[in-house]
């Protein structure tokens, strides 16, 4: 698959590398901030760590989806993602992917350019449907039930593997019908659902691949494993590793984490066996 100017194999798992540049990162903490200000060097090494081990895209965020977390304003999230971009585009023969719902970042990143959009709202907000057609690039398409803010307050579903494939399939009819695309999609671990909605949309994953597009995915460090692990954040990439061959076993094609080098090694070991089971063992 095309994205920008570089090609995936989606055929084998990719690792997505997550570069969060907000101060209040979920599951970093700010850890790339010093004095109210980003330091752009210890992005690129950390982007270039990802790199090494073997991720093939990094997603740029600079908007906490973070319950509770401050909003940004429009400006001050292209001031963040862009440097950031401009500065990793240079250096690193990856993908690099904005998580942004920010149609205004959607057109200024792919002229950066960024070769994805990856939009936790599903280009939901005003405007975005228009500015990612214009934008002229690849785009995952997000569930999430509710808004970050209050999500996680009473997630409610009927069957939630039903309700996140007709969602997502009425997004990718607005897509088409606004000549967005090529797709992506994602259900959104833990945007709006509880620990039980999850396991079933990792369960039942595979269902989502009657919508035809490869499925991406984002388990990295979320609580729905610390539910499960009982570990704080950082030491949750096993869990990580596990919740995502699961998700690979179930057709996930791009890995989204923030241990990227565990995450290759399990996706090597994975598609080694799959190699073999096609051949007929
Ligand atoms: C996801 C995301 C996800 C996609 C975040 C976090 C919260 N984008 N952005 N899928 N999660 N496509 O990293 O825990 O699951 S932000």
């Amino acid at each position: 698959m095309l994205f920008g100017s570089r090609t995936l194999d989606l055929s084998v798992p990719q690792v997505m590398g997550i570069l969060n540049i907000t101060p209040d990162s979920f599951s970093d903490g700010g850890e790339l901030w010093s004095d109210g200000q980003l330091r752009l060097e210890a992005v690129i090494d950390r982007a270039s760590a990802m790199v090494s081990a073997g991720a093939t895209l990094l997603d740029i965020g600079g908007e906490s989806t973070r319950p509770g977390a401050a909003t940004v304003s429009s400006q001050q999230e292209l001031q963040r993602v862009l440097p950031v971009l401009e500065a990793l585009k240079t250096r690193f023969d990856v993908v690099l992917s904005v998580d942004t719902s920010n149609p205004q970042l959607m057109l200024a990143a792919s002229a950066a350019g960024a070769g994805l959009i990856n939009d936790v709202r599903a280009l939901c907000e005003p405007g975005a449907l228009a500015a990612a057609a214009s934008a002229g690039l690849p785009v995952c398409l997000m569930h999430m039930q509710g808004m970050p803010t209050t999500m996680q307050k009473k997630p409610a579903y009927t069957d939630v593997v039903e309700e996140v494939s007709g969602f997502l399939r009425l997004r990718i009819k607005a897509c088409k019908n606004s000549g967005v695309g090529p797709l992506l999609i994602d259900p959104g671990f833990g945007f709006g659902k509880t620990l039980s909605h999850n396991l079933a949309l990792l369960a039942r994953l595979r269902e989502l691949q009657a919508l035809q597009l490869p499925i991406l995915v984002g388990l990295s460090r979320k609580r729905m494993l610390g539910d499960i692990v009982g570990r704080p954040e950082k030491a949750r990439e096993a869990a990580g590793i596990a919740a995502a061959v699961l998700a690979m076993q179930n057709g996930a094609c791009i890995i989204r984490t923030h241990d990227v080098a565990g995450m290759v090694d399990a996706v090597k070991v994975w598609h080694a066996v799959l190699l073999q089971e096609r051949a007929g063992s």
